[in-house]
């Protein structure tokens, strides 16, 4: 099935990008049109380079499709200043929905921006020095990083690491500045070809991620790369890289599937970026330009294998890949509550909920995070749990910002149970084109059913990894929770059980399709067993690879 002996011709998408190599397609007069409030499906394809996705409230498609959009902004490690923060606060409420969503790859997106303030709302996110190019299309996305100020020097190292990759695979097409910030007449010149992407660039996205162990908070094996810090002395000295992961796939297409990254070995801070140029030209070339379903790098690695890979790495990069370093990791999962900085500072990891920042009527959570960072300028980092870290703090501030949050109804994190801590969904309806059930919107009360069912069974804040997504392309990354729900159809989901909270082990079909209002019953006799059952300190994932996979053989990964 690889691209070089398909007979299939290339896919609608490749046939774009070749006719339009800067990446513009007909986005400049659609925007000057005032007539029509959207882009053509073309231009749909070119703006996801741009950060933007084309959407409509499917709520709402009764009523006539109406067009909003999605923008996503370029966040590398997912740390921003307060004036950033503070920016893009004030442009969520100006021409967004006045929510802002934090993503599982430490971004930020805003939703339901009218065409009309498209341009805009990008102009003034690059003018707060953040842009929006790449955070969609097919080239290396926003690179994620442990966001935890613990982490210190080592922390500060792979940030800096992250931001000069970010830089360096940034596509150089003119037309992002051409488009949206000089309004000058593009040179849409057909010869255009990027210097590591080339004319027609990846074959499909490209994920990036750090990890240091022993906490995989970036779930660094769902990545295209993932880099797995070797520290020595409080320094970084290395990498175990690894190639080949992602989690999208199909319903009911066994060709697709989700994949764990491979180990390939070690390599040194200096060589990261040449074995990742390496790899991403590796995708660039051998990658499926047919089929979009099969075009992740991870179909290369699966059916060329890892020795192919690190020889092919090693013969375009001239570096020779050292068996890999010894690397445990233990847990997934951000930091919450006050905690101490090496630097005596604090920071303050809050819990989001489905990474969903907005007022409501009991809870302005919004409203506070403004206060605090106005008041106190901490610097605001997005975490890959979909949750939000306040660093620098000084440490006589700490009460006035808790009261802050207590005012405005804000559970601290230790106020919440360690399961809904624990848990992500993705953003799904009624945004979300690709949609089969809700995600975000059912998840608060689908885990307070779960939470009902862990204390009925003595299990009252266990930590249980529980994610949701509404279709299998896995945005919440369910495939390494411990209990996964994948949307099918409306108020349907498959239900994966049996990763680990590590998140090195993917979890396996225990149901094909439960209702949304069944899985917690579902749940209970299972907590039951799991509580009579496990061993000392055995999480509830290992607990289901023990037991249940051994009484039921036949379970899948899919
Ligand atoms: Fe995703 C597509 C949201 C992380 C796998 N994802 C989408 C789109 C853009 C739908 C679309 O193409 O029309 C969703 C936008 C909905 C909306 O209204 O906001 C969407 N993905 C998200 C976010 C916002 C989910 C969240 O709750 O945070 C995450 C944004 C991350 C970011 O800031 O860049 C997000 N998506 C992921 C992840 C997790 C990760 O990267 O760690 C995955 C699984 C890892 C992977 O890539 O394999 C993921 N998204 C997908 C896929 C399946 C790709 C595949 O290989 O098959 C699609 C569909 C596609 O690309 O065609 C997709
Ligand atoms: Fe949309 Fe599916 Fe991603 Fe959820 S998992 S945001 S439903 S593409």
């Amino acid at each position: 099935m690889n691209s070089s002996l398909s007979p299939q011709p290339p896919s609608a998408n490749e046939l774009l990008k070749l006719a339009s190599p800067t990446l513009a397609g007909t986005i400049p007069q659609a925007l000057a049109d005032p007539q029509t409030d959207r882009f053509s499906d073309d231009d749909n394809q070119f703006l996801k380079f741009h950060g933007i996705y084309q959407e409509d409230d499917r709520d709402l498609r009764k009523t006539g499709k109406k067009y909003i959009m999605m923008i996503r902004v370029r966040v590398p490690g997912g740390v921003i200043t307060p004036a950033q923060y503070l920016e893009l606060d004030r442009l969520s409420e100006q021409y967004a929905n006045r929510t802002l969503r934090i993503t599982s790859r430490q971004t930020l997106q805003f939703h339901g921006v009218l065409k009309s303030n498209l341009a805009v709302t990008i102009r003034e996110i690059n003018e707060s020095l953040l842009t929006t190019l790449a955070t969609c299309g097919d080239v290396v996305r926003n690179i994620t990083v442990s966001p935890s100020p613990a982490e210190g020097t080592v922390g500060a190292q792979l940030q800096a690491q992250a931001h000069s990759l970010s830089e360096f695979f940034s596509p150089v097409t003119p037309s992002y500045h051409g488009i949206w910030l000089d309004g000058k007449e593009l040179d849409l010149n057909e010869d255009f070809v990027d210097p590591i992407y080339g004319k027609t660039y990846l074959p499909r996205k490209f994920k990036i991620g750090f990890a240091i162990p022993p906490v995989n908070d970036t779930d660094v094996f769902t990545n295209d790369v993932g880099l797995i810090a070797i520290v020595e002395d409080g320094q970084v000295v290395g990498f175990n890289f690894a190639v080949g992961g992602g989690m999208g796939r199909s319903h009911n297409n066994e060709a697709t599937f989700a994949r764990l990254a491979d180990v390939v070995g070690f390599i040194t801070p200096e060589q990261v970026e040449q074995a990742i140029l390496a790899t991403v030209t590796i995708h660039r070339d051998f990658g499926d330009r047919t089929n979009r379903k099969h075009a992740r790098l991870k179909y290369v690695i699966a059916e060329r294998g890892v020795d192919w890979f690190r020889e092919e790495l090693e013969r375009r990069s001239g570096i020779k890949v050292l068996p890999a370093r010894p690397a445990e990791f233990t847990r997934q999962g951000d930091p919450f509550g006050w905690q101490v900085q090496p630097d005596g500072q604090r920071f303050l990891g809050l819990f989001i909920e489905t990474g969903r920042i907005k007022d409501t009527a009991t809870r302005q959570i919004k409203t506070a995070l403004r206060l605090i960072v106005e008041q106190f300028a901490p610097e605001v980092r997005f975490t890959p749990g979909n949750n939000l870290i306040f660093a620098n703090i000084a440490p006589e501030n700490v009460a006035a910002i808790t009261a802050i949050l207590k005012e405005h109804g804000v559970a601290l994190p230790e106020q919440i149970s360690a399961v809904r801590r624990a848990s992500t969904a993705c953003v799904s309806l009624p945004t979300c084109a690709l949609a089969l059930a809700e995600s975000e919107r059912v998840f608060p009360a689908l885990l307070t059913e779960i939470e009902c069912a862990l204390a009925e069974t003595g299990l009252a804040n266990t930590p249980i990894v529980t994610r949701i997504s509404g279709c299998p392309n896995g945005c919440s990354r369910p495939y390494v929770a411990e209990i996964g729900l994948v949307g099918k159809a409306p108020g349907k989901y498959q239900l994966y059980l049996g990763a680990n909270p590590q998140g090195t082990r993917l979890g396996r079909v225990w149901k094909e399709v439960i209702k949304l209002e069944e899985v917690a019953g579902e749940l209970k006799p299972l907590f039951a067993r799991y509580a009579a059952e496990r061993l000392d300190g055995e999480p509830f994932g290992d607990w289901v690879a023990r037991i249940l996979w051994n009484e039921q053989p036949t379970l899948e990964s899919k």
